[in-house]
C-alpha cells in the first residue's frame, strides 16, 4: 500500500477529563467542525481512556464523556457526517495501543514535554497509564490510518511521536507503509490559548482555578468577571503585531478575539490598536458570549437527554469499529499474533 492510497480521514480526540474549555473549542473543536464536510472522512472521538490517566471520579467520569459528545454536537459536529464516538467503546484502541507499547522505545517517551509538565516533581507516583499516553494515542489516530490530525500546539509532540511509531512499525515488520504518516493540522490564531491569570501557562481543563480558564457552559456574567479579571499590563494595545511580542496576556487575548471572530491579530490589531482594556476587555466578553451562548444553551438541552447522547456514541461506535476492526486484524497477522476467527 503506497501513501497515496491511504483515504484522506482526519482523526481527532478530546479527553472527558473536565468541563470543555475555550482552549478546547478554539484549538480543537471549531476546526474540526470546519474540517467535516471538506474532502476527509471525519472522525471524533471522546478519549475516556485517556482521562483515567489520572485519577477522575467514577461517579463523574460517564457524565463528563455525554457532555463532551454534547459539546462536539452542540458546536456543529453532525454525528451523521461525522463518526462520533467514546474510545472505550471501541476497545479495538487499547488493543493496538498494547502493541505500540511494545513498539515505542522508553527514550522516546522520556522526552515528552507533556508528561514532564503533568508529572512535575512526582514522576515515580504517576500511573504507568500518562506514561504511556502518547503511545495510546498513537493507536487512536492510526487504528483509522488516518492521515491528518487536527489539535492543539500542546499535541504537536506526540502527532510527531506517532509518526515514529508508524515508521518503526513499518520498517520492523517490513510492510511498506501499512501505517501513514499522518499530518498534524495546527492552524489559525488560537493554537494555544492561555490561561487568563497567567500568560505564559496553557489555559486547561484541570488548572486549579475556574478564574484561569472560559467554560464553554459559562453563563454571560461569568465570561465578563473572568475577562475583566483577566491578568493584562497597563498599556494600551499596541498600534502594531510587534508591540505584542513580550506581552503574553495581551497577545493572548487578541488571539482569542482574532480565532472567535474568525479573522486575523493583524485585524484585531487594525481595529483595536491604542485602545484601553476598558473598551477591549468588554468587546472580548461580548464575542466571546455571542459565540459560545448558543452552543452552551444546546449543550444543556442534549445533556437533559442521556439516553440520546449514548444513542448517538454507540451509533458512532459501530462505524468506528466497521473501520477499525479490518485494520487490527491485519495488524495482528503482521505482527504474528494468532487470533483465529470465530
Ligand atoms: N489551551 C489550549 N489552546 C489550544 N488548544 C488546546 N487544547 C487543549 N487546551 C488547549 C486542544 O484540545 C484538544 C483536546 O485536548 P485534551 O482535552 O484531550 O487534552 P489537553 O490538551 O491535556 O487539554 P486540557 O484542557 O489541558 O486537559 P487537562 O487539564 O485535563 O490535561 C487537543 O487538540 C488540545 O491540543
Amino acid at each position: 500500500m503506497t501513501a497515496a492510497t491511504h483515504t484522506p480521514r482526519v482523526f481527532s480526540g478530546i479527553k472527558p477529563s473536565g468541563g470543555l474549555t475555550l482552549g478546547n473549542y478554539l484549538g480543537a473543536i471549531k476546526r474540526f467542525v470546519d474540517m467535516q464536510g471538506q474532502d476527509y472522512e471525519t472522525i471524533y472521538c471522546v478519549v475516556d481512556l485517556h482521562a483515567i490517566t489520572v485519577w477522575q471520579d467514577p461517579a463523574e467520569l460517564k457524565n463528563a464523556t455525554r457532555e463532551v459528545a454534547a459539546g462536539f454536537i452542540a458546536s456543529g459536529i453532525d454525528p451523521t457526517k461525522s463518526i462520533l464516538f467514546n474510545q472505550a467503546s471501541v476497545p479495538q484502541h487499547a488493543e493496538l495501543g498494547w502493541i505500540f507499547n511494545c513498539v515505542a522505545r522508553v527514550g522516546w517517551m522520556n522526552r515528552m514535554t507533556q508528561f514532564k509538565d503533568k508529572a512535575g516533581k512526582n514522576a515515580e507516583k504517576v500511573s504507568l497509564g500518562l506514561y504511556a499516553y502518547p503511545s495510546l494515542m498513537a493507536a487512536d489516530i492510526l487504528l483509522y490510518h488516518a492521515t491528518h490530525v487536527p489539535v492543539g500546539e500542546d499535541q504537536k509532540q506526540h502527532v510527531e511521536l506517532t509518526r515514529d511509531i508508524a515508521t518503526k512499525f513499518n520498517n520492523d515488520f517490513k510492510c511498506d507503509d501499512f501505517f501513514p504518516m499522518c499530518e498534524p493540522i495546527i492552524e489559525g490564531p488560537a493554537t494555544r490559548v492561555m490561561n487568563l491569570r497567567d500568560g505564559s501557562k496553557k489555559m486547561s481543563k484541570s488548572g486549579e482555578s475556574d478564574m484561569e480558564r472560559i467554560n464553554m457552559t459559562d453563563d454571560a456574567d461569568t465570561i465578563a468577571k473572568k475577562f475583566k479579571k483577566a491578568k493584562t499590563d497597563p498599556e494600551p494595545l499596541p498600534e502594531s503585531l510587534d508591540g505584542l511580542s513580550e506581552r503574553p496576556e495581551a497577545r493572548n487575548l487578541v488571539n482569542i478575539y482574532a480565532a472567535l471572530s474568525d479573522t486575523t491579530n493583524e485585524a484585531v490589531i487594525a481595529e483595536f490598536g491604542g485602545e484601553g482594556w476598558g473598551k477591549f476587555k468588554p468587546a472580548l466578553a461580548d464575542l466571546a458570549v455571542d459565540k459560545l451562548a448558543p452552543i452552551s444553551t444546546e449543550m444543556k438541552r442534549l445533556m437533559d437527554d442521556p439516553a440520546e447522547i449514548d444513542r448517538i456514541l454507540l451509533a458512532g461506535a459501530d462505524r468506528a469499529q466497521e473501520i477499525a476492526e479490518p485494520i487490527l486484524q491485519q495488524t495482528y497477522d503482521i505482527v504474528g499474533l494468532l487470533r483465529p476467527k470465530r
